[in-house]
């Protein structure tokens, strides 16, 4: 009893600082440093705050049980510590149904309240729509990207980073031929992703969204990106040897910017679509054997 009323002049300085400090919390902080929040700066896409709030929510929570059985073992180990005098084993405490009742119905709660948010969120996120403004077909291939937009019939086709056997040597990546996928800002844009040879996963830095990217398999991601600007995007799946080097950059642009890009792919006879005839899998499952065709590519 003594001991916790001398402490009591703490309780209101520290609540006050408490108070102080996550009033002070910069944008950044509130979404646990992830990366597209950088300060005052609108969420990148329509689903960056959702994503962001699971992290942090589910950080807070684990935190909570972190600094409490931080505490419990500090306790346990201070106050019930081997005495000067004693000899033998302590009291040994077994069966005590609060104790392990509270042990299994806690962690319970946390697992099905994870599983409830993240089926939740993933439900939400992965969900297609059904009418999107834009469609833009992604081609993976070692090591690059192609973008067709299929409402605009035009398309993007990248340079591949390409072994030294092959081609000219590889001189690590050069800025000027990473792909580029241009994007209207607030159109819901449908990704059909495709892979010409091994898995791949199309990664959006700061759209904290990932999705893989499987040959002979057709996999969807829709969003609206809701800030212009200029993003970082990877392969997020180890896929040979110049992998790190299969990036592009996502520039998000106002409807007329991205207008006057589509006019540009269409001077430069960019028309059409480089679709599965590209693929350097021809025997997928599903497929035909290959035909005399598709051998002489
Ligand atoms: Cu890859």
């Amino acid at each position: 009893m003594r001991s916790r009323r001398r402490f009591r002049w703490a309780a209101i300085p520290l609540a006050t600082a408490v108070i102080l400090a996550l009033a002070g919390c910069t944008q950044a902080q509130l979404h646990g440093f992830l990366p597209g929040f950088q300060d005052g700066q609108d969420p990148v896409t329509n689903h960056t705050e959702r994503i962001s709030n699971l992290w942090v929510g589910s950080w807070v929570v684990l935190l909570v049980v972190g600094v409490v059985t931080w505490f419990l073992i500090l306790f346990a180990a201070l106050v019930y510590r081997r005495r000067r005098g004693q000899t033998g084993l302590p009291v040994q405490l077994r069966y005590n149904m609060p104790i392990e009742v509270f042990y299994t119905i806690v962690p319970l709660i946390l697992v099905l309240g994870f599983f409830a948010f993240t089926a939740r969120d993933q439900a939400e996120i992965t969900a297609r729509d059904p009418n999107p403004d834009l469609t833009v077909e992604v081609y993976g291939k070692q090591w690059g990207w192609d973008f067709n937009y299929l409402d605009d019939d035009v398309y993007f086709a990248g340079t591949q980073t390409q072994p030294e056997a092959l081609g000219t040597p590889n001189t690590g990546v050069v800025e000027e031929t990473v792909p580029v996928l241009v994007l209207p800002v607030d159109q819901s844009i449908e990704f059909r992703l495709h892979s010409r040879d091994v898995a791949h996963s199309f990664w959006v830095v700061d759209f904290l969204q990932k999705m893989d990217v499987i040959p002979g398999k057709t996999n969807f991601m829709t969003l609206t990106p809701t800030r212009e600007g200029t993003f970082a995007g990877k392969c997020a799946e180890l896929c040979g040897d110049y992998h790190a080097q299969m990036l592009f950059t996502v520039k998000v642009v106002s409807q007329a910017e991205y207008a006057s890009y589509v006019e540009s792919l269409r001077a430069q006879g960019f028309t059409g679509r480089l679709g599965d005839e590209y693929n350097r899998n021809q025997n997928e499952p599903g497929r035909d054997a290959p035909t005399e065709e598709s051998e002489t590519r």
